[in-house]
């Protein structure tokens, strides 16, 4: 049965209750929701799917976090300096029933997902072509995390955000705006100054700090792990692509880590069912800190990328002398293109 959630003050309650209803009144039944981020999991998509399930559970609905594969190194350091462990890994969704978060495409769920039950999307990309049957909750925004919306939802409902949730929800919102400074919105600002407090996790600045570097740091990770662990597909003007985002902290790592790329993706190729693919490589080295490499795959991906962006020939690349964001100014342009070109 569903639970009522309990209210704890009634003035608050009423001003809390509709925005409870529309979260908790979608028909989730007796079966566990499973709420999941998109394939090659980062920070945001597990830190949303852990707080949002926990939300859930506050409001009486039985729910799950989960995530869709193995945590980056950076998720994995943070999660442990929380004294948290993963959620369960589930790769197969077809049966099962689920709440999105950060991503609301088909392409970028775990397999089997259109023959899933979706009762719930949040995102903060250009919204996906998830469909659905039933009634469901859907909140998508401009905002720099999916993090962001969860928090909005706990402020919505009048739920308390206990330490742990504050934690993986400043874990969130640190990792995908890189530390408050890219895509950051107001809603974002007033995420980040309500849960530092409530996380206690010191300083953020250091604590990023040590995410960034576990982030870059692949350890003795395959080639092939290296280009999937921050890997996502798109389709436009009826062209599938993929792209990954490969960190490194020095233009030498860069210079080391191109070849071992440019094996794994003509070997990923073929079994990717993508027309092209990309890996991008933010250089973050300090000399040339908005510069980014990128190598490509497939018919007609160098031309594309020449088309949409002022490209640079560099070593067995192309340089484009910006720090773009793949979410933000890399797969707009690209999908623009193509639908033109269709
Ligand atoms: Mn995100």
């Amino acid at each position: 049965m569903k639970k009522e959630p309990v209210a704890k003050n009634e003035g608050r309650d009423k001003k809390t209750r509709a925005s409870r209803c529309l979260l908790s009144d979608v028909p989730y039944g007796e079966e566990t929701t499973w709420v999941i981020g998109h394939r090659s999991p980062d920070s945001d998509a597990v830190g949303s799917a852990i707080a949002c399930a926990y939300l859930l559970n506050a409001l009486g609905i039985k729910a799950e976090a989960a995530v869709s594969g193995l945590l980056n190194n950076e998720t994995r350091l943070a999660l442990k300096s929380f004294g948290m462990t993963s959620p369960l890994v589930i790769d197969k969704a077809e049966g099962k029933q689920f709440f999105l978060v950060d991503h609301s495409s088909y392409s970028q769920a775990i397999e089997g997902m259109k023959k899933a039950k979706v009762l719930g999307i949040l995102d903060h990309h250009g919204f996906g072509d998830i469909q659905t049957s039933q009634p469901i909750y859907v909140r998508s925004a401009a905002v720099g995390a999916t993090a962001t919306l969860v928090w909005l939802m706990f402020r919505e409902t009048g739920t308390g955000i206990p330490q742990d949730i504050a934690k993986v929800l400043l874990m969130a919102l640190l990792s995908d705006t890189r530390n408050m400074i890219r895509n950051v919105s107001g809603a974002d600002r007033e995420a980040f100054a309500a849960l530092v407090p409530l996380a206690r996790i010191g300083d953020t600045d250091a604590f990023y700090k040590k995410m960034e570097r576990s982030l870059a740091d692949y350890g003795n990770m395959t080639g092939r792990d290296i280009f999937l662990s921050d890997y996502k597909e798109y389709e436009a003007g009826g062209k599938r692509f993929g792209i990954a985002v490969v960190r490194a902290d020095t233009t030498e790592r860069i210079g080391e880590l191109k070849p071992q790329m440019a094996e794994a993706m003509k070997e990923y190729f073929p079994e990717s069912g993508q027309d092209m693919l990309y890996t991008i490589f933010h250089d973050r080295s300090g000399d040339r800190p908005h510069s980014l490499v990128l190598l490509s795959l497939g018919e007609g991906a160098e031309e594309l990328l020449r088309e949409t962006f002022p490209c640079e020939d560099g070593e067995n690349c192309l340089l484009i002398r910006k720090n773009l964001s793949r979410k933000t100014d890399i797969v707009p342009a690209l999908t623009k293109m193509l639908e033109r070109a269709k």
